[in-house]
């Protein structure tokens, strides 16, 4: 059965470190909000439930899913922090320009964690439709968020 709490237990949540000197760098995108804040919402929770102070998670917007190779760039620059978290939706459309946000933005994060110093978390949703997106921001499929928080903060103490 597909429960949120099934689906987070694929990442092994009873072994997530303890967070409580961890610092994160979050990117959010503002395109499909209703979706990204849930997203959002998910991750900061997930973060602060296993210790992180909310000072110590550091979020900024970009307009779009594209922009989040950049912001994530930008974040990863940041001496301070422990990983970067980006969170976006892509909802397919009837051009092919889906198909190219996703492209550059799976290329553009896997770069940065192949060149940089600290881990950068890929929370982008990428469905054939609203709902798909609602199913798993908080839904029937858990939140994307919080999956992206356990990993995170895995990560930091890789
Ligand atoms: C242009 C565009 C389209 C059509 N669809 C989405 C989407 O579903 N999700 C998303 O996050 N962003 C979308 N964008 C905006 C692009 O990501 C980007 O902001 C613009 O192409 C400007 O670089």
């Amino acid at each position: 059965m597909a429960t949120a709490l099934h689906h987070l237990s694929d990442y092994d949540v009873q072994s997530v470190p303890d967070a409580s000197n961890m610092c994160f760098g979050v990117v959010v995108s503002e395109w499909n909000t209703e979706i990204t804040s849930a997203l959002l919402d998910g991750t900061v929770k997930t973060l602060e439930r296993h210790g992180c102070l909310p000072e110590n998670i550091h979020v900024k917007t970009v307009p779009g899913s594209f922009e989040l190779v950049y912001g994530a760039q930008q974040m990863t620059k940041n001496d301070g922090f422990d990983a970067v978290i980006i969170l976006g939706s892509v909802i397919r459309g009837e051009t092919p320009h889906f198909d190219y946000i996703c492209e550059g933005v799976t290329q553009g994060i896997a770069h940065l964690n192949a060149t940089q110093n600290i881990p950068v978390v890929f929370g982008l949703l990428t469905t054939d439709n609203l709902q798909q997106a609602q199913d798993r921001c908080g839904g029937k499929l858990g939140n994307k968020g919080d999956e992206c928080a356990v990993v995170a903060i895995k990560m930091a103490k890789f």
